[in-house]
């Protein structure tokens, strides 16, 4: 297994959550937080607010308190595993900016549009809303289907 670690940071403030269409890449024509890959000489939370200030173009601080979950995924099609470290940030400077891989857009957090998301995403985002901590993995098949899923909170 060749393990990746990324990071996932979902910006949720004022009722509000910020989510990108992704342009290119893994994930494209699906709405997400913003996030990557840690790099050799990177903390998660460094990780974290790099990507997000690169897709998004606003500035956030990331600690360790605002990881609010750690998801391991791997797929019957690859032999990567990545575990993503997901945090919720409720603060921001910046103007929110198209990128040349996402379009941000705001959501409602009670219209969060989960039928263009990954479908990992209603087992643990009601979680990140509330504030609850969680973990957990899915295993997803080539169609992009779960076949296996522990969520724990
Ligand atoms: P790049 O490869 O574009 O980063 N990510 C996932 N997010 C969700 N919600 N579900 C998944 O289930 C995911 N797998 C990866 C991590 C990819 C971005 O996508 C996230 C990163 O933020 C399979 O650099």
């Amino acid at each position: 297994m060749d393990r990746k670690i990324l990071t996932l940071c979902i910006l949720h403030t004022e009722g509000r959550v910020l989510l990108g269409m992704k342009k290119r890449g893994f994930g494209q024509g699906l709405f997400n937080g913003f996030g990557g890959k840690v790099e050799a000489h990177e903390t998660p939370e460094e990780a974290a607010v790099r990507e997000m200030h690169e897709e998004s173009g606003v500035s956030v601080v990331i600690t360790a308190e605002h990881k609010m979950g750690i998801i391991e995924f791997s797929y019957m099609d690859t032999d990567e595993l990545h575990e993503v470290h997901i945090y919720k940030v409720e603060e921001f400077e910046g103007k929110i900016t198209e990128t040349d891989e996402m379009v941000p857009e705001w959501f409602p957090d009670t219209e969060i549009p989960y039928h263009q998301m990954w479908k990992d995403d209603p087992h643990w985002m009601p979680m990140l809303l509330e504030s609850k901590k969680f973990i957990g993995a899915f295993v997803f098949d080539a169609e992009k289907n779960i076949v296996k899923s522990e969520i724990s909170g």
